[in-house]
């Protein structure tokens, strides 16, 4: 594997980003490479996993690699997309995982970590939701994802703005559930996992299967979710989604035209 590490310990396995270079960002290659070991993880009846970068991380992840983006108007939220499947994933997965992370975190990285179970950051943590600033859509599942963890009015905030969302207003908003210093996150991490695998694991992952399905209780018509994909493809076909994919790869401002 080229862009993750593992390990799988006392029923507690780790996937470490790691590929700094490109601050973690999520490629397809990184993402096929975290299915394929979860997968793994979950065959040997994992009872915890934790998602982490490199220790000492400035960047948790950069978001999605915005160089699979240039070049036409790609959905990454399909079905089948590397993205989508490993969000699954972490939703589906039997046993809690823990996002433990350093430094900030970026674009469709921030729903990929708000998908896990338990959150835990640095002071210098950061949350960005990128999606205006690049121009490009955002899926519907992924803004329930958000929905189904802060308040509609700090969904709007952080989509409209793209603003990062500091350490201790995330702990306040409740998507932190602890703040710990770089120098102890990584045994206070590596305690609550312990703690967790001493406990029944049939037990905790009915009560997980039971959130995920209590919080997609409020299912959408098929209408909607129609006019939903037409409004996010005027999105994907205006001049707005190459400019602003172009304007990150030529280390230039965006200038976005569309009213
Ligand atoms: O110049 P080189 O070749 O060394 O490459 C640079 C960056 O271009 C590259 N890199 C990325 N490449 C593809 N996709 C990315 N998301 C990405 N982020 C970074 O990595 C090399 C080192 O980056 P550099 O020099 O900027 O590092 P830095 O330490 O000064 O700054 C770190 C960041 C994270 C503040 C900065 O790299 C940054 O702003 N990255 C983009 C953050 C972002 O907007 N992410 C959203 C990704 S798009 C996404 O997730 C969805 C489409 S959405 O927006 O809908 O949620």
């Amino acid at each position: 594997m080229n862009n993750i590490k593992t390990s799988f310990e006392n029923l507690t396995c780790t996937i470490i980003l790691d590929n700094s270079v490109k601050r973690n960002a999520l490629s397809d290659d990184m993402l096929l490479e975290i299915l394929d070991v979860m997968k793994k993880f979950k065959s040997r009846k994992a009872r915890c996993l934790i998602i982490r970068a490199e220790r000492g991380a400035k960047v948790f992840s950069a978001g999605y690699d915005i160089s699979e983006l240039a070049g036409g108007n790609r959905d990454i939220r399909i079905h089948n997309n590397p993205l989508e499947k490993v969000i699954r994933m972490i939703e589906y997965f039997p046993a809690p995982v823990i996002a433990m992370m350093e430094g900030s975190v970026w674009g469709e990285a921030c729903e990929l970590v708000f998908t896990c179970d338990i959150l835990i950051g640095t002071s210098d943590t950061t949350f960005a939701i990128t999606p205006s600033r690049l121009g490009v859509p955002y899926s519907t599942t992924g803004i329930n994802h958000f929905l189904s963890m802060i308040s509609i009015g700090i969904v709007k905030e952080m989509f409209f703005t793209a603003e990062p969302v500091n350490a201790e207003r995330a702990y306040m908003l409740g998507i932190l559930n602890h703040i710990v210093s770089r120098e102890e996150i990584e045994n206070f991490t590596y305690e609550l996992g312990n703690i967790i695998v001493k406990n029944s694991p049939l037990t905790i992952s009915v009560i997980k299967e039971q959130l995920r399905l209590l919080s997609q209780a409020n299912l959408m018509t098929k209408e909607t979710l129609k006019r939903i994909q037409e409004l996010r493809n005027t999105v994907f076909e205006s001049e707005d989604y190459r400019e602003g994919i172009n304007a990150f790869l030529e280390k230039r401002e965006p200038e976005f035209k569309r009213k």
